[in-house]
């Protein structure tokens, strides 16, 4: 069976953060600490903290603003977090809710109602708690038919599960695939890291999967081919997980939000990538100038630069490989999604495109797109 992606969806949510109001509460947070700590400072038994800059964070990332779900706690030096108040179990949740939000912009260009999906993915760096699925609270909230479940590879949640959506379609357990990645990052930031404090943005990115003869839409996308690789490493990391509150001692330390050795993943993971996209595209005698446009994830501009540099050589257009990072920031899983969604529509019937993803595990996804 030819499977297709039919509609994309894209919510944006509702509070913007800049770098440099970051980076002000940031340096208002690191003059306090200096201030409370100036005798251990003085004595060296306490190391002071640095300033962050938004010079720094655009060189070296490419980020210049991101989008949160709640901004209140994030710039107070006092919290350094967002405050999201707990909703009872009667409510939708927060992920359920932006979930939902792209869910329905990716049916309606895909000229489906909810009840034609059969199967609910929701796959990104977290869920909100482990059950029930965040996929059957939506499945609930929208009134899809089938089945539902969550998948968590980190930022190659979606890649991985476009590919477990292709399989389910392919096997005939389901017709009609929503994949949602609703990444509520902002949760797991520490805020009071200089190193990372300015990394990710919250969002939430939907695709719906079908079989071709079954599209209600023209506009449809055919998936050619996917392949998947993973590598364990330890240089992003989060140790949150179900068994903290086992070791009170250790619940609360920095560990347990997102943490990296941001160089050693540059150096590490791009060799992959370029290894991984080599295999790939010959496996399928394609070249990189086969493609009209990369959408690749989006965590670093100097990665994406490496990496299109590394395919199609200097003289590369912007539209070629777009970038989003800049607006959205690092997005975990919806980075790529986000740039298909908004750099797709020029496509036209047998232009290829190519989908990937990056990221924690190590974890790298490629989706060769073809427009039908
Ligand atoms: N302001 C000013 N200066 C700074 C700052 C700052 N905020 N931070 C660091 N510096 C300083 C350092 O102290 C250092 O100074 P010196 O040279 O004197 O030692 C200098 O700037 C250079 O620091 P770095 O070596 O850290 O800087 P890099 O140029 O290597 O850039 C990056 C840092 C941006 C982290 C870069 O290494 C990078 O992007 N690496 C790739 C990382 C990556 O792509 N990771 C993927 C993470 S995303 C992912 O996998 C998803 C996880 C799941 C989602 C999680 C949701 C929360």
């Amino acid at each position: 069976k030819q499977v297709v992606i039919s509609g994309s969806g894209l919510f944006t949510p509702p509070h913007s953060i800049s770098n440099a109001a970051l980076v002000e509460s940031f340096n208002a947070y690191v003059d306090i600490f200096n201030l409370e700590n100036a005798g251990s400072i003085e004595q060296g038994h306490v190391a002071a903290l640095s300033y962050s800059s938004s010079e720094f964070i655009e060189k070296a990332s490419g980020i210049k603003h991101r989008y949160v779900m709640v901004k209140e706690g994030i710039l107070d030096p006092e919290v350094m977090m967002p405050l999201i108040p707990e909703r009872s179990s009667d409510e939708l949740s927060m992920q359920a809710e932006i979930g939902v939000e792209a869910a329905l912009m990716a049916l309606n260009n895909a000229n489906l109602k909810a009840e034609q999906i059969d199967l609910v993915i929701v796959a990104c760096a977290y869920t909100q708690r482990a059950y029930p699925a965040m996929a059957i609270e939506i499945q609930r909230a929208l009134g899809t038919r089938g089945y539902g479940y969550d998948m968590q590879v980190a930022c190659s949640s979606a890649t991985f599960a476009i590919v477990a959506a292709t399989n389910a379609i392919a096997t005939g357990s389901a017709s009609r695939v929503l994949v949602i990645n609703p990444e509520i990052c902002s949760a797991q930031v520490n805020y009071r890291d200089r190193d990372s404090h300015f990394i990710f943005g919250d969002v939430a990115t939907a695709l719906v999967l079908e079989e071709q003869s079954l599209a209600q839409s023209d506009n449809v996308f055919k998936i050619l081919s996917s392949r998947c690789f993973t590598d364990y490493s330890n240089n992003i990391r989060s140790n949150f997980g179900f068994l903290n509150r086992c070791d009170p001692s250790a619940a609360h330390q920095a560990d347990k939000l997102f943490h990296q050795q941001g160089r050693k993943v540059f150096k590490e993971l791009l060799p992959m990538i370029y290894q991984h996209l080599d295999e790939h595209l010959a496996e399928q005698a394609l070249t990189p100038q086969s493609f009209k446009r990369l959408w690749l994830h989006q965590a670093n501009i100097n990665m994406n630069q490496f990496v299109v540099k590394k395919l199609l050589g200097d003289d590369v257009s912007p539209e070629q490989a777009p970038v989003v990072l800049d607006e959205y920031a690092n997005t975990a899983s919806a980075g790529s999604v986000i740039a298909f969604h908004k750099y797709s529509s020029d496509f036209k019937a047998g232009d290829l495109g190519l989908l990937s993803s990056f990221g924690a595990g190590y974890s790298i996804g490629s989706i060769i797109l073809q427009k039908s």
